[in-house]
């Protein structure tokens, strides 16, 4: 590989390599997230179409208290949110837990440090009584090493938040898997908090992945000015074109971008030639849509027991505790 890739982006280097030599090109939505793709994928939790943030919002907004007393009734713990972000959700659940007079510490987890200072700067001000203590990295890395506590230890219990249908972005297989890594650190006591996007009217689906002011578009497309920036390739964004599908059976949306024509695409960082056939598609993205046998067999599957469920007004999204079985 070129001098162009240094110690930072051989890992993408090499993932680009592999997606695109596959049979059935793919890249892995992880990447989407540089600083342009913090900016649009705000803006697609701001469009009118992206139902998700706004009914998670509701079920904290009505229903915080009742979820607050429901994993604090334990007792004392440690909140650890797994990719914080900008915490606009997460902020009425710490309001809710200091109305309860809930005794926790929050610890958000986030691969971002600036993501993480940030956070804490807006949530800490006017909150003299929150306890923060962010924790920098990748979830997957930290969930597997000593910083979250590890079950044989008798520290405080902890509830572990992972919110906004973020598992929807794993495969099925990874999903369990990580579900089973996330069951791995905990006992008895603690708890789960997780936000899942429910299988509803195909319209309203597709709508959300496919916004009248093109953010989502614009999402998947920087991922190619990524990798022509990051990995010196010549990415033509104009000769490929959003394509997302959803498939009402699995509950799978996914995002492709598909070649206009027939092209071929040269990235400097690998010395490599792709091609492209026309209408030939890069999968990009899953966005796995839930209904309760999948939720029932995920939560098994992975040594969970479905605990509490809140829902929105439409029956649209649900954020629900599980608990270890
Ligand atoms: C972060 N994740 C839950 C979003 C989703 O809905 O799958 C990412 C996204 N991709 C396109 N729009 C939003």
């Amino acid at each position: 590989m070129d001098s162009i890739v240094n110690q930072a982006n051989l890992q993408f280097a090499e993932d680009v390599l592999c997606g695109l030599s596959a049979e059935d090109k793919f890249l892995l939505s992880r990447y989407f997230y540089d600083t342009e793709g913090d900016h649009l994928f705000q803006a697609i939790m701001a469009s009118p179409e992206y139902y998700l943030t706004d009914c998670e919002h509701e079920i904290f907004e009505q229903q915080g208290m009742e979820i607050a007393k429901t994993i604090s009734a334990a007792g004392p713990f440690e909140l650890e949110e797994l990719g914080s972000g900008d915490g606009l959700k997460t902020q009425l659940i710490l309001d809710a837990l200091c109305a309860t007079g809930a005794d926790f510490i929050y610890r958000p987890v986030d691969i971002s440090a600036n993501s993480l200072q940030l956070l804490s700067n807006r949530l800490s001000n006017g909150r003299p009584w929150l306890r923060i203590d962010p924790i920098n990295g990748d979830y997957m890395q930290v969930l597997a090493s000593a910083q979250i506590q590890d079950p044989a230890s008798d520290g405080p219990r902890k509830v572990i938040m992972f919110l906004g249908s973020n598992l929807g972005n794993y495969q099925k297989t990874q999903a369990l898997a990580f579900l089973q890594l996330i069951r791995g650190t905990m006992r008895q006591n603690d708890a789960l908090l997780i936000g899942l996007d429910l299988q509803k009217e195909e319209t309203v689906i597709r709508a959300a992945y496919n916004d009248a002011g093109g953010h989502t578009r614009d999402f998947n497309l920087n991922l190619l000015t990524r990798i022509n920036r990051e990995l010196g390739a010549d990415f033509d964004l104009s000769a490929f074109e959003h394509a997302p599908e959803y498939d009402p059976v699995s509950g799978a949306a996914r995002s492709f971008l598909k070649s206009k024509s027939a092209q071929t695409v040269y990235i400097s960082a690998l010395d490599k030639d792709f091609h492209f056939a026309t209408g030939e598609k890069i999968f990009m993205e899953i966005s796995q849509k839930y209904n309760r046998p999948l939720i029932e067999k995920l939560a098994k599957g992975s040594g969970f027991r479905v605990g509490h469920e809140y829902f929105d007004s439409r029956n649209y999204f649900t954020d629900q505790v599980w608990l270890p079985k």
